[in-house]
């Protein structure tokens, strides 16, 4: 039974807990994947953990993931509100995938209300701070356990 799972953090978010703590908090992109880890191991999946500024670089993963996992944690960043190209990518995956944003984007500004990526996502989780990431893995495991 495949439960591999790829969890995929798009531009700037290498920069967690070193700016903006007021916005992203203090947690660490290092704290994160250390975090979802912890729970993939409570849930038995197998994990591979990316992180890229480039749309392209995002892209490929996601090429990747479509040929050999059972679905996607993405927080596509500002790409979120931008990427036709991440879509489509994401369009051609046929595994559950759950939209992560560690703000709440509705509260922000206008432009942050749209995201593409929600069109083909199951779910979407945003405002819980880096909590998200552990509850958007639980969520797929959850729909990996159902769709066998
Ligand atoms: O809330 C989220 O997770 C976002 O996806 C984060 C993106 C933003 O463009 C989205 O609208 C919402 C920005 C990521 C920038 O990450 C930083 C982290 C620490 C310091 C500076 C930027």
């Amino acid at each position: 039974m495949n439960r591999l799972v790829y969890v995929l953090n798009g531009p700037n978010l290498n920069l967690l807990g070193k700016r903006q703590p007021a916005i992203y908090g203090y947690e660490t992109l290092a704290d994160v994947e250390a975090e979802c880890r912890k729970t993939a191991r409570d849930l038995a999946l197998e994990l591979e953990l990316h992180q890229s500024n480039a749309e392209f670089q995002l892209i490929d993963w996601i090429h990747e993931a479509r040929e050999t996992a059972a679905g996607i944690v993405i927080n596509p960043a500002a790409f979120t509100h931008t990427s036709v190209a991440i879509l489509d990518a994401l369009n051609t995956c046929e595994f559950p995938i759950i939209e992560v944003h560690i703000s709440n984007v509705h509260k922000r500004e206008a432009f942050r209300h749209h995201s593409y990526v929600s069109l083909v996502a199951s779910g979407v989780i945003a405002g819980f701070g880096t909590q998200g990431y552990p509850l958007a893995l639980q969520r797929l495991a959850r729909l990996i356990d159902e769709a066998k």
